[in-house]
């Protein structure tokens, strides 16, 4: 067990939790929010945009990317180490119309997001920059930036920046993206984020059971569909920092296309599937748990549904709720490092900002 200062007083707790107020400065600033990136789609009209950052910042990325998927203006989303070589090798005619890149970083200063920055404007895309750090390189030098000081952390680990990160994307893409179909009141969901995160901070019980539960697996796989996808990856990266645990994430049904192999070593393996009652894939993924089960891997099941593993105590029927399955995780990767004896405020081995590259 952790030998230190009691648990309840460790800073990361601190700041996944003010995860609630950062959903709630969001919904309070959404106009002023919502007017700055809308005027810059004005001036820009954006015909393609990639979205870009670096280890939690990219998976706030791949988030805030979602919509554009099959939408009027197509996005996808890059490590912007990936979009450094890419851009080297581009000419200005070769991008088109219209292209535009929306970098993610807390800190505005990783190197690979101010190189890909840099040349970015260089080849005349527009730039767009959603940072915690406002004067950073990067909130200095886009041709619009949004800082959203609220989501700014001491911890080295992302938790609420993340949060704040992946919502900027996501409201500029729903701007962008202008899917009538999918429209949701923005300042709602923020809200009801917000009062998700709480709901969930009281669940901490129920999570610590489910972490002592799998303690002793050595490995974990988090399967995900859709947005809950970069969720996935993002709870992955936690349990590898905050916990020391070897982990990895997957599209949820490509679990069949060949990790099914991981059968052979089932005992030191945990999968988690993240899953969501109001998304298409809820009974591809109950069909998916099912056979998993069947074949003696340990899965387990978190989703807005009775009878989950661990139930999301909110009805997660937007993008905006996916993020709670974000906030489960990280409560999930503290406890885990806790009863394995580390302190999550004192991390080892990584930056808190990349420099290097
Ligand atoms: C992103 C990042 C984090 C990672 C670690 C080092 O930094 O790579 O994702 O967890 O903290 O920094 P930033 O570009 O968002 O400042």
């Amino acid at each position: 067990m952790f030998k230190g200062k009691s648990p309840e007083k460790l800073l990361i707790l601190a700041e996944i939790q003010e995860s609630a107020l950062v959903a709630r400065t969001l919904a309070e600033k959404y106009s002023d929010i919502s007017a700055v990136l809308q005027s810059t789609l004005n001036s820009v009209k954006p015909a393609k945009v990639v979205h870009t950052g670096c280890g939690s910042s990219y998976y706030a990325a791949s988030f805030g990317a979602y919509p554009l998927h099959f939408s009027r203006v197509s996005g996808y989303s890059l490590p912007a180490s990936e979009l450094i070589y890419l851009l080297s090798r581009a000419t200005r005619e070769d991008l088109g119309q219209a292209p535009a890149a929306v970098f993610y970083s807390r800190s505005g200063e990783t190197r690979e997001v101010v190189l890909a920055l840099r040349q970015a404007r260089s080849l005349g895309l527009s730039t767009i920059g959603l940072t915690c750090s406002e004067g950073s390189t990067l909130h200095r030098e886009s041709d619009a930036s949004v800082a959203l000081s609220v989501c700014a952390e001491k911890s080295h680990y992302m938790t609420k920046s993340f949060i704040g990160l992946s919502l900027l994307g996501l409201i500029f893409s729903l701007l962008l993206a202008e899917k009538k179909a999918h429209v949701v009141d923005v300042k709602a969901e923020l809200m009801k984020l917000s009062e998700g995160v709480e709901r969930i901070s009281s669940k901490r019980e129920n999570i610590q059971e489910l972490v002592k539960t799998s303690l002793s697996k050595r490995n974990f796989v988090v399967l995900a569909p859709e947005s809950l996808y970069a969720v996935a990856l993002e709870a992955s990266l936690k349990l590898v920092e905050v916990s020391y645990t070897f982990s990895t994430a997957l599209h949820a049904l490509e679990f069949r296309h060949g990790p099914l192999a991981l059968r052979e070593h089932a005992e030191d393996l945990q999968l988690v599937v993240l899953s969501a009652s109001s998304s298409p894939s809820v009974d591809y993924l109950h069909r998916l748990v099912d056979e998993l089960r069947h074949r003696g891997f340990d899965v387990l099941y978190i989703s807005d549904e009775k009878g989950s593993d661990l139930e999301i105590p909110l009805w997660m029927n937007s993008q905006f709720a996916y993020l709670l399955h974000a906030i489960a995780m990280y409560y999930f990767a503290v406890e885990r490092a806790l009863l394995l004896g580390y302190n999550p405020d004192e991390p080892r081995h990584i930056d808190r900002v990349v420099k290097t590259v």
